[in-house]
Order: structure tokens, then sequence, then C-alpha cells
């Protein structure tokens, strides 16, 4: 047996990581393991999802005599509860809570981390066997350590975050993350129960062939907008294309596929929802963040998604992103 290949978990990873910053704490290591045994947790969940109707539907008791939570319940409870129980978290803000929730006991008020996340997002997918995903972010606290956390240590501009990633449940299911240092990839090998290094420094290609839209709201998108879709449209092979348009409805596995592909993704704007329909905080700048850690670029149609200081914890923001090529492109059009 070759003993010299060497299959490194995201737990040996993050602690090698440790070792290149020798004042570092461990505190980011430690919530980023957190987060994967959350997801590993989920992802039983998820698989056995189709299920439920045998197990007994969400709201009922199971045939195990437990009570069956909505899938986004579920999923919130497990990274809210590692998250809570680490070292390394002072409090989380999700798309499932209302406000965010400052963790009061001694050891989290000591942590110098907060972290907000979408812990299951496109669920409606699930009953159609379509790839789902969680997406997080973390920021360093602005608040003292030792106090409770505050609104203002969770309403931070995408460029402060300190790492931010996705979990995809998928074929396969994948952890990527992004720190300042690079993206990196786990896929879990289910044999042993690990996240396992799949794909170390992702780089986004600096162009694609791949669109991601939602077509059915093409004469809601603003004109700009409309005229680079259009452009895509009747791309050949004599000015870069052709363009081959892929959108699943899954954000999670739309943005990871154009990330290792090269792609665009765009959630614009609509006559209906002016701000479309992503949010700022747990969606958009953990995928601006990670893009562009890859070499891509994301926007908000205006200005560089990382630069806009958020005033909600739940806003929208219209949101593209992408191989950075594809961005000047469309950016030419955005700037008419
Ligand atoms: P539409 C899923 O509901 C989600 O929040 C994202 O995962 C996805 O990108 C988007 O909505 C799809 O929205 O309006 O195109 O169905």
């Amino acid at each position: 047996m070759n003993v010299d290949r060497k299959i490194q978990t995201l737990d040996e990873f993050t602690i090698q990581q440790l070792r290149d910053f020798p004042g570092a704490t461990g505190e980011l290591s430690h919530l980023l393991r957190n987060i994967g045994l959350a997801a590993k947790r989920v992802n039983v969940e998820v698989n056995k999802a189709g299920l439920v109707d045998i197990l007994g539907d969400h709201g009922t008791i199971n045939v195990q005599g437990e009570e069956v939570k909505k899938m986004d319940i579920f999923a919130n409870d497990q990274f809210t509860g590692v998250l809570r129980h680490g070292i390394a978290c002072a409090g989380i803000a999700s798309e499932e809570l209302d406000d965010f929730v400052a963790f009061d006991d001694p050891k989290s008020v000591n942590s110098k981390y907060v972290c907000l996340f979408d812990p299951l997002d496109g669920s409606s997918n699930i009953d159609v066997n379509v790839s789902i995903g969680t997406i997080f972010a973390v920021y360093r606290r602005v608040t003292p350590v030792g106090t409770v956390t505050k609104l203002e240590d969770y309403l931070q501009p995408g460029n402060q975050q300190v790492a931010a990633g996705y979990i995809v449940y998928g074929s396969s299911t994948m952890l990527v993350y992004a720190t300042r240092r690079g993206v990196n990839g786990f896929t879990l090998d289910p044999s042993i129960g690990e996240f396992t290094l799949s794909h170390p420094d992702i780089k986004c290609p600096e162009s694609g062939k791949i669109y991601s839209v939602n077509h059915g709201n093409f004469f809601q998108y603003p004109e700009k907008v409309r005229d680079y879709i259009t452009v895509c449209q009747h791309k050949n092979k004599s000015n870069g294309g052709p363009y081959t348009q892929r959108y699943i409805g899954s954000m999670v596995a739309d943005v990871h596929r154009n990330l290792i592909k090269g792609g665009i993704f765009m959630y614009p704007g609509t006559t209906d929802k002016p701000k479309g329909k992503l949010r700022l905080m747990y969606e958009c700048n953990p995928f601006a963040f990670i893009m562009t850690i890859a070499g891509g670029r994301a926007t908000n149609g205006e200005i560089p998604l990382l630069d806009v200081q958020p005033t909600e914890l739940h806003q929208r923001s219209p949101f593209f992103v992408g191989s950075s090529s594809m961005m000047d492109e469309l950016e030419t059009y955005l700037n008419k």
C-alpha cells in the first residue's frame, strides 16, 4: 500500500495553516472545523430527505420517535449549536433568524469572531433532488472581546471578511472556503467521515463560456443588463463563444460550477424586486469574497460588492459574480 499518499483532512489542513501563522491563536481553524462538523450532520439529513415521507413528515414524530424538523431549521440548529459550544465564535446571524444571536457564556464572549450564514440555501430544491447548500461568512468582531456582541459586529462590509465558504450537498458533498491566503475545496469521504482536500488553491478561470441568469425575468431586468444578456446569446466562435446558459436555481450549485469552470452568475434587480432576491450578508458577500480571492470579481451593478456598507442584517442586493474578463465585458454595459 502506498503509505506515502497523504490525504489531508480539513482538520489537518486548518492545523497546518496554523503552523504558517506562529502568532495565530487557532480560533479560526477551530471555527472552520466546527462548521465542518455541522455540515456532516446536515449532510446525513439532506441525503435522506427524500425518505422523509417514510420517516415521518416535517413537524411530525418519525418512526424513531424523534420530532422531524423543517430541513432549514434543522440545519440552522446544527450550525448555531456547534458555534455556540465552540471557543471561537461570539455570536451568529442566520437567514432563519430575525435578529442576530449574541452568545453570552464566558467562553463565547471572549471569542473574537462572528459568523453569518444561510444554513440551507435553495432548500425548496430538496423535493426534486437538486443540489443545495450552506453559505457562511466569518468576521472579526469590532466590539471589545469580553463583551456580548452588538449589531455593528454583524453589519460590516464584505471586504472585512476574515473567511467565507460554502458546502454544496450534491452528487458529492464539498466544503469550499476562502481566506486571504487562498480558496481550497474539501470533498466528504463517507468511508472515513472526513472532508478531505480535493481542490487545493482553486482559481477561477480568467474567462468562461457559461452565463447563469433566470431568463424568466428577462423583461424585468434593467435595459443595460438585457443588452449584456443579449450579447451572451450572440457569442460565437469569432467572438469568444459560443456561450452556454446554465441555471438550476440553486445559488451554491450555480456559483460553484462557474467558480470551477469559469463563467458569470447574475441575479439582477427586477421591476418587482429592484434590490433583487439574494441576501447581501450571507449569500452575496461570501461568494464575492471567495470569487475575488480566486481571481474573479463581484459587483452590485454599481460598485464592487465587497465595498457595500450594509445597513440591515437581511438586506437584499443585485448580484453579479464571475470570471474577471466576463465581468469586464458586463461592466462595459452596466457603465454605459
Ligand atoms: P429564482 C434559491 O431559492 C435561491 O435563494 C438561490 O439559491 C437561487 O440562486 C435563487 O433563489 C433562484 O431564484 O428567482 O431564479 O428562482
